[in-house]
């Protein structure tokens, strides 16, 4: 939208001039008005079925990129162009111009909350670890791998699963950094980790493809909260991340957020029952 602003000027002694000047756009337009010119918005992607998800093909999909494209679409940027990238990596990514947002499941909590400017929730997940059949070492939370002083458990890198090891007293040589579900899944099977830890859906998502009798999802793992994403902008974006959230709010209000997202397995009710603020704030 263009601000007009009316300039009255007196010129000389009688004569006022009116000049109609169109404002430039504002610094606050100018991203989104870039992203239409460029014709798509480069998002940042982990490929991590059903957050987000790259075909053989090619073709981007899982559900935080479909709401982002649907909703970059109703902005007026055709498309978006997604890059894989690990989830330490995609703040600084961010931040250093690489992507013009992260739709990636990227969790929000209150240290990347003060990093980044998130939308409001798109999508929730509570955490899991897979482990072998029978959870052999009887595995319910990150404190019981924790106390098992010759447990590993695998996760990715810069993400929450490795934060809350950490957090429970895993000492850092115990937790395996683990580059993508397909690692991680190999990793369990050949006895090189004792667990994996991503969200319930994305495990869920690997055993279903994995088709191998000897997997146990424990889900949810005991005192990890549900965590919610939303897309994610560089602070001084935040006209663009309004304009996202005005889209967001209408899809959610239409029914059609959750024809994107349910089919995924998320639950549209979820991030409709919690706010931005009320996740940036969260203690834990
Ligand atoms: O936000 C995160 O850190 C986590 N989000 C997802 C969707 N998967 C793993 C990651 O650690």
């Amino acid at each position: 939208m263009k601000l007009r602003h009316f300039m009255t000027m007196a010129a000389g002694a009688s004569t006022l001039i009116t000049v109609l000047a169109a404002a430039p756009a504002s610094a606050d337009d100018a991203k989104l008005e870039e992203l239409k010119a460029q014709g798509f918005a480069r998002i940042a992607i982990a490929n991590e079925p059903p957050f987000t998800a790259v075909g053989a093909d090619g073709k981007v999909s899982g559900a935080a990129p479909d709401v982002a494209r649907e909703i970059f679409k109703r902005l007026g940027v055709a498309d978006v162009v997604a890059s894989i990238s690990e989830y330490g990596a995609m703040i600084p990514g961010l931040q250093a111009g690489r992507h013009d947002a992260v739709t990636a499941g990227l969790f929000m909590k209150p240290e990347r909350c003060a990093a980044v400017a998130y939308s409001e929730p798109v999508l929730c997940d509570a955490e899991a670890m897979l482990v072998k059949k029978g959870n052999p070492k009887g595995f319910k939370s990150y404190a019981d791998v924790a106390n098992d002083q010759s447990a590993t458990i695998g996760a990715p890198g810069g993400g929450t699963e490795e934060k809350l090891a950490l957090e429970a007293g895993l000492p850092r040589d115990r937790v395996i950094v683990v580059p993508d579900g397909q690692s991680g899944l190999k990793m369990l099977q050949d006895g090189r980790i004792d667990a994996y830890s991503l969200p319930v859906l994305s495990i869920n998502d690997l055993v279903k493809k994995a088709n191998d009798p000897n997997l146990e999802v424990i889900a949810p793992v005991q005192g990890a909260p549900v965590y919610c994403d939303g897309a994610a902008f560089k602070k001084g974006d935040e006209a663009l991340r309004d304009a996202f959230d005005v889209e967001l709010a209408k899809l959610k209000e239409s029914g059609e957020f959750a024809k994107i997202i349910e089919p995924y397995g998320f639950s549209a009710a979820a991030a409709m029952s919690t706010t931005r603020e009320k996740l940036c704030t969260a203690t834990q």
